[in-house]
């Protein structure tokens, strides 16, 4: 085992500045890499500005708020939960799943009675402001996923720790107004989220549609297993979205990388994806590169 200490690395979709710093400083103290990135994406699941993450977050067609989420350790184990209501914390939950049962992946209600079961506690996640935007949008109901919601969208969260050791968290509400048991790419290892200690990770936000037709995160892990780097992992996954679907300009597809020296990309459709960074005590925001020069 090596037992030279690393520098620990955290980065994040889009600009969630708190969740990384958070996950940073915990690394920094030497908190592993998986409970470093619970950690950190818990920050914006219990943010109830964020809508499209854990309290707060939009609802299903139908008003109901459904979380997706999963983890993946430096094992190579992971744990995930798809539509649950009433609990916030659904990445904690999902290692729960991972450590405290003999299954990967628990939905809907048994997620929830295993939740209940785990001590988390129950919560009403539609807030006052997410109920008063539902009722907006009833009055058309046009689903229309939006291209970037900027600051607001799915955290997926990568995190190296001060032995090198590698792990993930992705935590949602999915898709805005989606129809009753909608799940996404998030909660799905290997779209979602894909880490391998020996190489590295990848997460995803976006379209999930698009996202779980590639498999995309598990797609630029083995990428960079084959000698890519982060950056060109996460293009390449993007151009096969690009290459089989001539809608491409109608969604946003947006990858984030780190490889096992430490490196990191990312990569996206649309402008105004932006990744942050945690390196050396700094939090810096990345604005990713994208296919789509001009909207
Ligand atoms: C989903 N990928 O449920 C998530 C949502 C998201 O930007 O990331 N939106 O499809």
């Amino acid at each position: 085992m090596n037992s030279k200490k690393r520098e620990p690395i955290a980065i994040c979709t889009w600009a969630f500045e708190k969740a990384n710093a958070a996950a940073g400083a915990a690394l920094s103290q030497g908190m592993s890499a998986l409970d470093a990135a619970i950690a950190g994406v818990a920050v914006e699941e219990e943010n109830i500005k964020n809508t499209t993450v854990g309290k707060g977050g939009a609802p299903d067609r139908e008003g109901n708020v459904t979380l997706d989420a999963c983890v993946m350790d430096p094992t190579g184990n992971c744990g995930a939960v798809a539509c649950v209501e009433g609990y916030t914390n659904v990445a904690a939950l999902s290692k729960k799943v991972m450590t405290d049962t003999p299954h990967v992946m628990l939905a809907g209600q048994g997620a929830e009675e295993f939740a209940a079961k785990k001590g988390f506690t129950r919560d009403r996640l539609l807030t006052d402001d997410s109920a008063a935007a539902y009722k907006e949008w009833l009055k058309t109901s046009e689903y229309k996923p939006i291209i970037n919601i900027e600051n607001h969208d799915t955290i997926g969260m990568l995190c190296m720790d001060i032995n090198g050791d590698i792990a993930g968290a992705c935590t949602t509400s999915g898709l805005s107004y989606k129809m009753k048991g909608r799940v996404g790419d998030s909660p799905i290892i290997g779209a979602g989220l894909f880490t391998d200690n020996e190489v590295g990770g990848a997460a995803a936000t976006g379209m999930g549609e698009e996202i779980m037709k590639s498999v995309g995160s598990f797609l630029i892990v083995e990428l960079m297993r084959n000698g890519m780097s982060p950056q060109d992992a996460c293009k390449e996954a993007v151009m096969r979205t690009i290459r089989k679907n001539p809608d491409y300009k109608d969604f946003q597809v947006a990858y984030i990388a780190m490889n096992k020296r430490g490196e990191t990309g990312s990569y996206c459709i649309h402008p105004g994806f932006t990744m942050m960074e945690y390196k050396q005590g700094d939090n810096r925001r990345i604005p990713s590169n994208h296919y789509i020069s001009k909207e």
